[in-house]
């Protein structure tokens, strides 16, 4: 089996992102003994996608795929969007990010959002892009616990419950994370 670096500092994206790998010998962080936070000082999702693939492929001459993901609100112009992580505080507190959101969205009838994720893979020298987005609402209150993020608050379109209220299995189905990595493996599968 061919090895490929998936580049992530989130054990919760590697579990999701490992089910759904069945042709490739998937490599961590961790396999590498990658310790460093790696820069995301782009300001677009795409931008920080290809920062973090191409800071593994760059070190290491592995073939890598890094994601960069962000929940977009529209009543809030966009936000938190390429800040997703790193919302509420300079240190990536799942929880106060999803308390702020809630904040800003008190008085908003309007809920909608969306999350999208970008892979940037790096193989051979090529560089290639994987778009996923999922459209939902925000809810007034957390629901559920499975996940990570903000999977509490958000309630996929055609749905009734929250991404934390759904197993791995059902939000690996219809995620954008998981629509765009299914774009990844048919690409890789021809390769
Ligand atoms: P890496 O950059 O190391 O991969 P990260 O946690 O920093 O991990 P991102 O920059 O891609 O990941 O994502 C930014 C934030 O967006 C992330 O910390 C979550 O709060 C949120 N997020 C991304 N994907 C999500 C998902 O599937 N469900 C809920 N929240 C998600």
């Amino acid at each position: 089996m061919r090895d490929i670096c998936f580049v992530t500092g989130n054990q919760n994206k590697f579990v999701e992102v490992k089910k759904l790998i069945k042709n490739f010998n998937l490599i961590s962080n961790s396999d590498l003994n990658i310790e460093e936070e790696i820069p995301e000082t782009e300001n677009t999702i795409k931008g920080n996608s290809f920062l973090k693939s191409n800071y593994v492929h760059k070190k290491f001459g592995l073939s890598c795929f890094a994601d960069d993901s962000g929940l977009f609100i529209k009543a809030l112009n966009g936000d938190p969007g390429v800040k997703s992580a790193r919302y509420a505080s300079d240190k990536s507190d799942s929880d106060l990010n999803i308390d702020l959101v809630l904040k800003n969205l008190e008085r908003e009838t309007n809920r909608d959002a969306f999350f999208e994720t970008y892979i940037c893979l790096i193989i051979n020298d090529e560089i290639h892009y994987f778009k996923g987005t999922i459209h939902g609402k925000i809810s007034k209150e957390r629901l559920g616990s499975a996940g990570f993020g903000y999977d509490p608050i958000f309630i996929p379109d055609g749905y009734k419950k929250s991404f934390a209220q759904m197993t791995l299995d059902e939000k690996n189905k219809i995620s954008h994370r998981a629509i765009a990595i299914k774009k990844l493996v048919k690409f890789l599968n021809k390769k």
